[in-house]
């Protein structure tokens, strides 16, 4: 704690964790919870998107799942480590439901975080490097005010069908979309506006990181075959993976 330089910022995007998680997707979420378990204590920990794969935050319930989850996060919180929510296209609708229960931001949107030595921003990424037509109405429906009124009028089950639908099964990228993604990045990031040091995203579930004069972009790896975070510390950034065990 303390200087703000000495403050350790874990970042994780991209488990994509269903509500009814087959057995595969078992042994992923128990390997995330010990991931939580490793963040219980940090100064901070980053959930930059699409965490859950589907989330839709009704007035008078919830839905039916997630339990083992949010119970894993409020261990985190409870041992002192602020949590910080930025929305994916997937759970951007669960940005009020983490405002209440960990006091993260109300909306969701991208985050400016200045801690473990670097001025970070925060932003999920969907828009930013992809350019598939059905992905984009999908995501210009759910990131709208009048989305979220359209779909507060559905019956929850043909709502989950058919963002289950919209959205396909994730899955890492292939070594083809990698480099086309990387490449995509470092054309981007020069015309990327704002203070800061270093933009995190998520979305992409492809790990790199790729610099312009003093300042990088770098993407987390996500959850789906690989266990890809990212740890700021002591103006450092770095790219890890839980399989390799916890950093030192
Ligand atoms: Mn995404």
């Amino acid at each position: 704690m303390g200087n703000n330089g000495y403050e350790t910022v874990l970042l994780v995007a991209d488990t994509h964790f269903h509500l009814d998680p087959d057995p595969e997707e078992r042994i992923r979420l128990r390997r995330f919870l010990s991931f939580l378990e490793m963040s219980a204590g940090v100064d901070h920990l980053v959930l930059l998107g699409d965490i859950f794969d589907f989330w839709f935050d009704y007035p008078h319930f919830r839905l039916k799942g997630y339990d083992d989850l949010l119970h894993g996060l409020d261990l985190v919180r409870d041992a002192g480590t602020r949590i910080h929510f930025v929305g994916g296209n997937h759970d951007i609708w669960a940005s009020g439901y983490f405002h209440r229960r960990y006091g993260c931001s109300e909306n969701g949107g991208p985050l400016t975080l200045n801690a473990g030595g670097l001025r970070m921003r925060l932003i999920h990424g969907d828009g930013m490097l992809g350019r598939d037509l059905l992905y984009r109405c999908f995501r210009w429906i759910v990131r709208r005010r009048l989305g979220i009124i359209c779909a507060k009028s559905l019956h929850p089950e043909i709502l989950f069908a058919i963002s289950t639908w919209l959205s396909g099964r994730s899955r890492m990228a292939t070594r083809d979309e990698a480099s086309r993604i990387e490449t995509l990045a470092a054309r981007r990031l020069p015309r990327m506006q704002g203070d800061w040091d270093l933009a995190v995203i998520g979305h992409v579930h492809h790990p790199f990181i790729v610099e312009h004069q003093s300042r990088k972009l770098a993407a987390l790896g996500g959850w789906l075959g690989r266990e890809g975070y990212g740890i700021a510390r002591e103006g450092r950034f770095e790219l890890r993976d839980f399989e390799d065990g916890p950093p030192i």
